[in-house]
């Protein structure tokens, strides 16, 4: 492994997050916002929030963005080379001015680790790639750094209302020092990466701007789903986007299409 990696993900070892990273061009920016425009127009806004849930398996671009070899890159320095797409989603927050208008509450995601409710053994990084751009004013994602070190922390109903996990939990203030947090501003075409257990989550979109970001999930082929009712969460749609599979843990769904994998 090159010095820089190792250094990368000894970084990211001890932080449990990673930001800023540049990963598509300007072209390639385009293309992914006419991709998203065209979309959102066909869906719709409401649709288009939360709804986009592991559509890589349908759209060549979106495995495309999946499989990039620059939003692999880091991954494989941290994982390994052999690395499987777990799951995928479009979250995309609207300025709450344009939905409070109709009488909705004003969306944002609740503290939480991704993997509480996902039995996986193994580590879990969350790709974050922006497809807009993300910053404090239209609720850009923000981490505790280094919570990832704590275990698995409890989960409990949120109390505020408009929180776009779908399991509406929470982590209790009093379990985490939220004074440490960091916010993770991003140019569209760049991306962060979160640890599975790493603490995090977003205001709400109080800008005039739409935020959106596409979330990749991804663990190496060693990793191995549990059977456990605490955390009931199954993959459907997993992909192998590198390497090989010498594990066979995971079924790779790859469409006929995707030829192009590293
Ligand atoms: O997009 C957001 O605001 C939150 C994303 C998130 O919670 C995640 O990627 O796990």
């Amino acid at each position: 492994m090159p010095v820089d990696a190792r250094n990368f993900a000894e970084d990211f070892d001890r932080n449990g997050y990673a930001t800023s990273l540049d990963v598509l061009q300007e072209r390639e920016i385009l293309e992914l916002k006419d991709n998203f425009d065209n979309l959102e127009n066909s869906i719709g806004k409401e649709n288009a929030q939360y709804s986009l849930h592991n559509i890589h398996t349908k759209y060549p671009w979106v495995l495309k963005l999946s499989s990039h070899p620059r939003v692999l890159a880091p991954l494989q320095a941290i994982l390994g080379n052999n690395l499987i797409l777990l799951d995928s989603r479009f979250i995309c927050k609207y300025p709450s001015q344009e939905f409070q208008e109709d009488g909705s509450d004003e969306k944002f995601v609740a503290w939480h680790q991704d993997v509480r409710y996902w039995g996986i053994e193994g580590d879990v990084i969350s790709v974050w790639l922006a497809v807009d751009d993300a910053d404090v004013d239209n609720g850009c994602m923000v981490v505790v750094p280094s919570t990832h070190k704590d275990g698995i922390l409890e989960h409990k109903a949120a109390s505020q209302k408009g929180n776009m996990l779908t399991s509406n939990q929470e982590i209790p203030s009093n379990l985490f020092d939220a004074t440490k947090s960091v916010p993770c501003p991003l140019k569209a075409g760049q991306m962060s990466l979160h640890h599975g257990h790493l603490v995090h989550g977003s205001e709400p979109n109080r800008s005039s701007r739409r935020r959106c970001g596409f979330v990749i999930r991804y663990v190496s082929t060693k990793a191995h789903p549990i059977d456990d009712p605490e955390r009931p969460r199954k993959f459907e749609s997993t992909v192998l986007v590198s390497g090989e599979d010498r594990f066979g843990n995971f079924v790779d769904n790859s469409p006929e299409w995707f030829t192009w994998r590293n």
